[in-house]
């Protein structure tokens, strides 16, 4: 294989671990802390999940573990969408298994969670496992987005894991791939199957997070290689002094990723999806404000500037929340005959007839490329796919046609020319940072931790992350405590809560006292490229975000 020289010498990185997990393997043991309960709906999670419910919080501390060595086979599944980082997952969860007993076997299902449906998988041994150690992307053995959810699923999963004499399942995933992985956890102990399943928080959007899961890994890279590129346009935007950039972000629902580029980049506009539903803020309203801060710039001769918009924004404004739920249920309850339709228009003209006037409106007031993005295909978990609803070019179109009635007006005298950007799929695979690399590395040798433990229904856990690698905590939480009941493809199911940006949160109000000061003035900041070598504080430091999040 061609290999770049940062890629080589990435090989030779070796990511750190918190102290206790640096002890001999055969002198760390898990301690037992208090029981947990759920997010909500405590009495329901605790009948849905009568084996896993309640089960005690998980440390690691020092202590005689001779029953670590025991042989045992593991097998890996990476699931959703890629995060930098998994690779090192992968690898501490080797390094853990190999280090207990070199004879022990990882089994790499491939392509996500269809791998062990399919009983595709590949060994990974240290000589393979070598070229993608301290790399991004996921493609040691693939991602997919395949749902484990119906017990013939589990039943496969089970025959394979026996055929294989697979003890344990770590399953890398986001929220709904942890729901899963706890649904499966929970059936393998009903049937007595005497297979663990351990998860491993992963995604980008940063959205599944709590106390004992202080951020999700990938968060950490994506963001700083979205801010390196924002820190670029803005600088650009700067020195041309002639445009506004309109630069949407990945994130799903969450606006997590777009507060961290800001608390980063410090852009003239970030908007917060969470805030614009706490507010009830129409599309129009949005425009209003973007179209206000464009015009004051103009007073003071700056007509150039940044907007960040989060990728999943018009599922929170009011009006569009309403008709995307409108069209959801539309599209469950006419499956057939809408997929028999052949062109966009007349899918279009489908949906439009059926929707309640108040749905309709709003349908109708968007241009047709928007509409087409909104009547796209959901993904297995029934969601919109936001990364395909081109909401900067929307809000670009919308803020030019209302300068263009303020110019009419005579309340705008300036000059407006837009470009869209939208920064997703740049950021997935990125060569994990410092800090994703080790608490990676450290997620996966947890994991086989917690399988030593002999515990299922877990979530690797490793916190404390604002401190140095040295002084991170290292257990694991049962999954259930992060469900409550919510409603999916119309049915009341348990899933794990996701975690939206808090209003009341220290990055939040950060942001909020400072958004007016770099509306008006240019008070950019440029992070730059992400650094893999050089002093400490400029490669390991993590996200602003977590930085606020734990000061006193
Ligand atoms: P996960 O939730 O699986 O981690 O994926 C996150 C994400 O990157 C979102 O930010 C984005 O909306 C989505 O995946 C894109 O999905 P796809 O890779 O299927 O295009």
């Amino acid at each position: 294989m061609d290999i770049s020289p940062l890629q080589k010498v990435r090989y030779a990185y070796q990511p750190k671990l918190p102290a206790i997990l640096r002890e001999s393997i055969t002198n760390v043991v898990p301690q037992k802390g208090e029981a947990t309960t759920a997010q909500s709906d405590a009495d329901q999670i605790k009948a849905l999940f009568p084996n896993t419910y309640g089960l005690p919080r998980i440390t690691f501390t020092k202590g005689e573990n001779g029953e670590i060595t025991q042989k045992r086979n593991v097998g890996v599944i990476l699931s959703g969408g890629q995060a930098p980082g998994g690779h090192n997952v992968i690898s501490g969860l080797f390094d853990g298994l190999k280090a207990a007993n070199p004879e022990n076997t990882l089994f790499g299902f491939k392509g996500g969670p269809s791998g062990i449906l399919e009983d595709s998988y590949r060994i990974i041994d240290s000589e393979y496992l070598a070229a993608y150690r301290n790399t991004g992307g996921f493609d040691i053995i693939g991602s997919g987005r395949t749902k484990l959810e119906t017990t013939e699923q589990f039943e496969v999963c089970a025959q394979v894991c026996k055929k294989h004499d697979i003890d344990a399942l770590v399953i890398i995933g986001g929220d709904d791939s942890n729901t899963n992985a706890a649904v499966l956890a929970e059936y393998f102990l009903s049937k007595n199957h005497g297979i663990q399943v351990i998860g491993c928080p992963k995604t980008i959007d940063g959205d599944l997070k709590n106390e004992s899961i202080e951020i999700s890994f990938g968060f950490d890279t994506a963001t700083k290689t979205y801010s390196e590129l924002i820190g670029n346009i803005e600088r650009d935007a700067n020195s041309a002094k002639k445009y506004w950039h309109f630069i949407k972000l990945m994130g799903r629902s969450a606006s997590h990723i777009a507060l961290e580029c800001a608390l980063e980049t410090q852009p003239n506009i970030c908007l917060i999806s969470e805030e614009v539903e706490a507010n009830a803020q129409s599309l129009s309203s949005i425009v209003d404000y973007i179209a206000q801060a464009v015009a004051k710039r103009a007073e003071d001769k700056n007509n150039f500037g940044v907007v960040l918009i989060p990728e999943g924004l018009v599922e929170f404004v009011p009006e569009v929340k309403a008709l995307i739920a409108e069209i959801n249920d539309l599209l469950a309850h006419e499956e057939a005959a809408f997929a028999a339709l052949d062109s966009s228009a007349e899918k279009i003209a489908f949906v439009q007839q059926r929707l309640s006037a108040a749905s309709k409106q709003a349908f109708e007031s968007l241009p047709t490329e928007i509409k087409s993005q909104l009547l796209a295909d959901r993904d297995p978990h029934g969601n919109v796919q936001v990364s395909r609803i081109e909401t900067d070019k929307l809000l670009a179109a919308m803020v030019e046609t209302q300068l263009k009635a303020m110019k009419a007006a005579g309340s705008y005298k300036g000059k407006f020319s837009s470009l869209t950007h939208f920064f997703g799929y740049e950021g997935r695979c990125a060569f994990p940072t410092n800090f994703d690399a080790d608490y990676c590395y450290s997620l996966g040798y947890n994991a086989f931790m917690l399988i030593a433990g002999g515990l299922s229904g877990y979530l690797s856990s490793v916190t404390n992350l604002s401190k140095p690698a040295q002084e991170w905590n290292a257990g694991g939480i049962p999954i259930t405590m992060m469900m409550n009941m919510e409603v999916r493809h119309g049915e009341n199911k348990p899933v794990i809560k996701k975690a939206l940006v808090e209003l009341d949160g220290k990055p939040f109000k950060y942001f909020a006292k400072n958004r007016e000061t770099w509306a008006r003035e240019t008070c950019y900041t440029y992070p730059g490229a992400v650094q893999y070598f050089g002093p400490s504080e400029v490669c390991d430091l993590t996200t602003v975000t977590l930085a606020l999040e734990q000061s006193k």
